[in-house]
C-alpha cells in the first residue's frame, strides 16, 4: 500500500508515547466483555475469545496523536465495528458512539465514523495481542481521527442520539478529531457540523 502522507501539524516520532490519563486498570480477560448499548434494540456482548474468533481486519496506518506525534508503519489487526455493532440493532435515529473504558476514560465519536469501513476494534498491534499498557484487550482504531479517539481498555461502546463530552472534549478537545481537517479543539473548522443518523448511512 502507497505511503499516507504526514497530516498537517504533524512530526513523525520514533516510538509511541503511552498516555494513561486516569491510570493503567487491572484487567481480568476471563470475566472481560465488551458490551454494546445505549440506542439499539437489544444489548450484546462478546467475550474476548469471542472477538478474536471473529473475522479479523489488518491493515497498515499510522497513528497520530493531537499533541502533535505521529507514528508510521503501525499494523493493525481487528475485528470490523460495523460487525459488532450491527447484530445490536442500531436505532435509526443514532448518531454518536461512546467509547467507554475500564479506567473510566470515554470518547465520543460520529457515528459515521465509527461505523466506517476501516474503524476497528484493534486486538493486536505488529503482530501481537495489545500490550496491558497499550489498551488490552481492546481498542478502537479510527485511521482518519486522532488518537485520543482510540480508548484503551475499552469495554462498551454505547449508542446515542444525542452528542455528549468525553474525557478530552471536556477540556475543550474536538467533538470529531479529524485528521485530515485538523480538527484539534472545538471550533475548529471541519465538517462535523453534517451530521448523519445510522438511519440515512445505508
Ligand atoms: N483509557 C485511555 N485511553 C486513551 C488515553 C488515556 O489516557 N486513557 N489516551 C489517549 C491518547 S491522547 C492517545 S494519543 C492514545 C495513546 O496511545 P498509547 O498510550 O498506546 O501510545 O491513547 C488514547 N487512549
Ligand atoms: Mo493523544
Amino acid at each position: 500500500m502507497e505511503e499516507e502522507p504526514l497530516p498537517s501539524g504533524q512530526v513523525w516520532g520514533r516510538r509511541w508515547i503511552i498516555y494513561a490519563a486516569l491510570g493503567i486498570p487491572q484487567v481480568d480477560v476471563s470475566s472481560w466483555k465488551l458490551t454494546v448499548d445505549g440506542n439499539v434494540r437489544n444489548v450484546v456482548e462478546y467475550s474476548y475469545d469471542e472477538l478474536i474468533s471473529m473475522e479479523h481486519v489488518s491493515y497498515r496506518r499510522p497513528f497520530h496523536c493531537v499533541t502533535n506525534w505521529s507514528i508510521k508503519d503501525v499494523i493493525w489487526e481487528g475485528v470490523s465495528i460495523r460487525k459488532v455493532v450491527e447484530p445490536a440493532g442500531v436505532i435509526e435515529d443514532s448518531r454518536w458512539v461512546m467509547f467507554h473504558c475500564l479506567d473510566g476514560y470515554t470518547a465520543p465519536v460520529p457515528i459515521e465514523d465509527a461505523l466506517h469501513q476501516d474503524s476497528i476494534i484493534a486486538l493486536k498491534i505488529n503482530g501481537l495481542p495489545l500490550a496491558r499498557q497499550q489498551g488490552f484487550p481492546a481498542r478502537p482504531f479510527i485511521p482518519h481521527l486522532y488518537g485520543w479517539k482510540s480508548a484503551k481498555w475499552l469495554r462498551r461502546i454505547e449508542l446515542m442520539k444525542d452528542y455528549k463530552d468525553g474525557y478530552w472534549e471536556m477540556y475543550g478537545y474536538h467533538e470529531r478529531g479529524n485528521v485530515w481537517e485538523e480538527e484539534r479543539f472545538k471550533g475548529d473548522e471541519g465538517r462535523h457540523r453534517k451530521r448523519t443518523s445510522y438511519g440515512t448511512m445505508w
